[in-house]
């Protein structure tokens, strides 16, 4: 918003007396110079829909949702007025029950939508019910930020804040107006000082449903395809659970990222059918700088064919997949077939396989019951199924799931966003932490850097630092 509007707005809220100076205790306890008010506005429907079309400006046309949710009470009637001016479905978060009314589906993204925050707890309290549906909250809009730690709050917890003001702002136009004296604004200025870091009494859990995690030590031993289980050691013996998707289009060039990055990842994921110079030593030649870094290969072929096909298309053609990769990943969209047919060569070579239980890409298929037939068929296969690609298995409702299984998760970047094609992207905590996930695939974001050594390092101190926040 620019400087203009934001002045014109914040005297119009000063004229209708959303703004009051005195003395004030707030919802977290603390007594306040200042009272802002924004319940006034339902007595002023034009400033009302002015306020719900300057907060849907705040998001950035990359941080794409699905579905508003308003904080209640003062903050309904603006996600009421935003939902119905940007025709986007509404939801109601109820903190008296902790239920959510409206229509949505688990793995949809939700914007918050507040009037004011000050430790960020409101927040919190109305994305808890969210996310225990599934839902994804990545996003809050406010009208005003008081300063006073809800910031870093919501950004422990996994939400961006974006604000139409700040106090301090607001401050400087009435002081400028003559609308508030210089003593007033002293007292608001010592008292927000004062008052910088206002803790979240009782911070809703946000943590997976799960009961507490286990380390990847102790899920080693209970993991039963032995595969499974040296990618859990592995991981734990480098302290890494990246692992890099190398989506390069040369074996010379993926050959040499795999050297460059291999000291940082547990797993190097191919897509070998997009190597143009690929020749049969290939495979040969990953498998000594796995071996040298001690990483697992993951070829990302995405198998999705009946039993027989899978079978030859694993073992044979130009590619001889299972003669090189450790693991290999299947749909199940063709039933548990396909996890036959790829266990026929893969299970005696000893080799593992993961699961699609869901996908990163905007408007894909794969929830709800699709994600729980994915559990149901691995748990069958538990000799030769060693997790899943998984965007949020923390929300999966399913009866708790065997530690042993490992979810890996795509679509992860340093910051929340999404690519022209439909991917989306969440942060290495955010993958971690909130989704209960255990390894991140990180593609772009390492290796279009300008240094992928430096930027895997980065990469793998973040995900390893989540993992062991998710422990305590
Ligand atoms: O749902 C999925 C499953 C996979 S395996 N979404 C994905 O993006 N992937 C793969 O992860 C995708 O094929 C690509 O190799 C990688 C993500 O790459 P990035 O560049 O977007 O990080």
């Amino acid at each position: 918003m620019d400087a203009g509007a934001k002045e014109a707005l914040i005297l119009e809220l000063h004229a209708v007396e959303a703004v009051k100076l005195g003395s004030f205790v707030l919802k977290s306890g603390i007594t306040s110079p200042i009272y802002l008010d924004l319940r006034v506005l339902v007595s002023h429907p034009r400033l009302l829909a002015s306020v719900a079309s300057l907060l849907r400006s705040l998001v950035p046309a990359t941080r794409p949702y699905d579905l508003l949710c308003g904080v209640p009470y003062t903050a309904l009637p603006f996600a009421a007025v935003l939902s119905a001016a940007a025709s986007v479905p509404m939801l109601l978060s109820r903190y008296d029950t902790k239920r959510v009314e409206g229509a949505y589906r688990a793995g949809q993204a939700v914007l918050i939508v507040e009037d004011l925050v000050t430790s960020g707890a409101s927040v919190l309290e109305t994305v808890a019910p969210l996310r225990d549906e599934g839902l994804l909250v990545a996003d809050a809009v406010v009208v005003v930020d008081r300063e006073q730690g809800g910031r870093e709050n919501l950004a422990a917890n996994g939400v961006t804040l974006h604000a139409l003001m700040t106090l301090t702002e607001m401050l400087a136009v009435l002081l400028r107006h003559g609308k508030v004296s210089e003593e007033k604004v002293g007292e608001v200025r010592r008292f927000l000082d004062a008052n910088r870091k206002v803790a979240v009494p009782g911070v809703p859990v946000l943590q997976p449903k799960a009961a507490a995690r286990k380390s990847f030590a102790e899920r080693a031993g209970l993991a039963t395809n032995p595969m499974g289980r040296k990618l859990l050691e592995t991981m734990e013996a480098k302290q890494s659970n990246l692992c890099v998707a190398a989506d390069v289009g040369t074996a010379k060039e993926l050959l040499d990222l795999a050297a460059k990055v291999g000291p940082e990842i547990c797993m190097l994921k191919t897509h070998v059918d997009i190597l143009s110079d690929f020749t049969p030593d290939f495979g040969l030649k990953l498998r000594t700088i796995a071996e040298k870094h001690n990483f697992l290969i993951f070829e990302d072929r995405k198998f999705a064919d009946i039993g027989n096909t899978v079978t030859m298309q694993s073992e044979g053609g130009i590619f001889r997949i299972l003669d090189w990769a450790d693991i290999i990943n299947a749909h199940i969209v063709p039933g548990p077939g396909i996890v036959d047919g790829l266990k026929l060569k893969g299970l005696p070579k000893g080799r593992g396989l993961l699961l699609l239980a869901e996908m990163s890409s905007a408007g894909n298929l794969a929830y709800g019951d699709y994600t729980a037939a994915a559990v149901k068929i691995a748990e069958q296969h538990s000799d030769f199924v060693i997790g899943f690609i998984s965007v949020n298995p923390a929300s999966w409702s399913a009866a708790p799931l065997s530690p042993a299984f490992i979810h890996a998760t795509p679509g992860v970047q340093m910051s929340a966003g999404g690519d022209a094609l439909g991917q989306q992207y969440n942060t290495p905590y955010s993958v971690i932490n909130d989704r209960g996930s255990d390894i991140i695939i990180v593609g772009r974001g390492i290796i279009k850097a300008s240094n992928p050594a430096e930027t895997a390092r980065e990469y793998r101190i973040q995900g390893w630092q989540a993992y062991q926040s998710s422990l305590s």
